[in-house]
């Protein structure tokens, strides 16, 4: 049977099998993968840059090695070593120039850029902005511009909430990614850094220890 008089057929009967068969069809013709990437401690340096501009500022006070990091927030641990220390972590990253002069992490943007040129593959850099806004987001964009080229400004997610955004996996060194959303479309994959490589191994959670890890592995894991 030719398609076009069944489709014809099924749309004035208001069929909702016809509903179903576009969308099967749509799925599995164009079935692409959603990778959303972090931006700070994925692809950009964040914990170097910190302690190496802390120490510069505040040549006196006592700072945490990257070795002796834990727990997500800088600022707690800080705060925790001396009350006012919190306060003067968050200067750093919130002062000009902190989020656009991060170093990129060893492979990241080769990574990217390699992943975004796989068939059937959208990548998206998926960041949450500090909420002292004078520089960071613009810097941000500016970071990918620079390292990932003016193409990739297109790909660009700044949210301070994960999990209402859709994808078939997040690569992220946060351990715990909470929101509004209970149950996220994608895998959280965590990346390793100074602050999670001491947390005890979840079996039912995926990393990746490094880019030099077989990240090209894990996405077609996710193809399958
Ligand atoms: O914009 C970065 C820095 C900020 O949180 C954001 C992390 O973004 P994702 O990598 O999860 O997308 N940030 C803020 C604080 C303290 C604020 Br008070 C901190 O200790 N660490 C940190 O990364
Ligand atoms: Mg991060």
């Amino acid at each position: 049977m030719t398609l076009l008089p069944r489709i014809v057929r099924l749309v004035r009967r208001g069929s909702s099998s016809f509903h179903f068969q576009c969308t099967a069809n749509m799925s599995s013709n164009n079935r692409r993968l959603r990778v959303l990437v972090d931006m700070d401690g994925v692809l950009a340096d964040f914990e170097g840059g910190f302690l190496k501009k802390f120490k510069s500022r505040y040549p006196n006070e006592p700072y945490i090695s990257l070795e002796d990091r834990r727990g997500f927030w800088v600022s707690t641990q800080y705060g925790e070593l001396r009350s006012d220390l919190f306060d003067k972590a968050v200067s750093i990253w919130e002062s000009k120039d902190f989020f656009m002069e991060l170093d990129p992490l060893p492979g990241g943007v080769e990574a990217v850029k390699e992943m975004s040129k796989m068939e059937n593959t959208d990548v998206f850099i998926c960041t949450s902005p500090i909420k002292h806004y004078s520089y960071c987001p613009y810097e941000k964009y500016a970071w990918v511009e620079k390292h990932l080229g003016p193409n990739f400004l297109e790909q660009i997610i700044l949210t301070r909430d994960k999990t209402i955004v859709t994808g078939d996996v997040l690569i992220d060194d946060k351990p715990d990614i909470l929101g509004v959303e209970p149950n996220p479309t994608w895998e959280h994959i965590l990346f390793s850094a100074c602050h999670n490589k001491h947390l005890p191994l979840n079996p039912s959670q995926r990393r990746l220890l490094s880019w030099s890890d077989d990240w090209r592995e894990m996405l077609a894991s996710k193809r399958q």
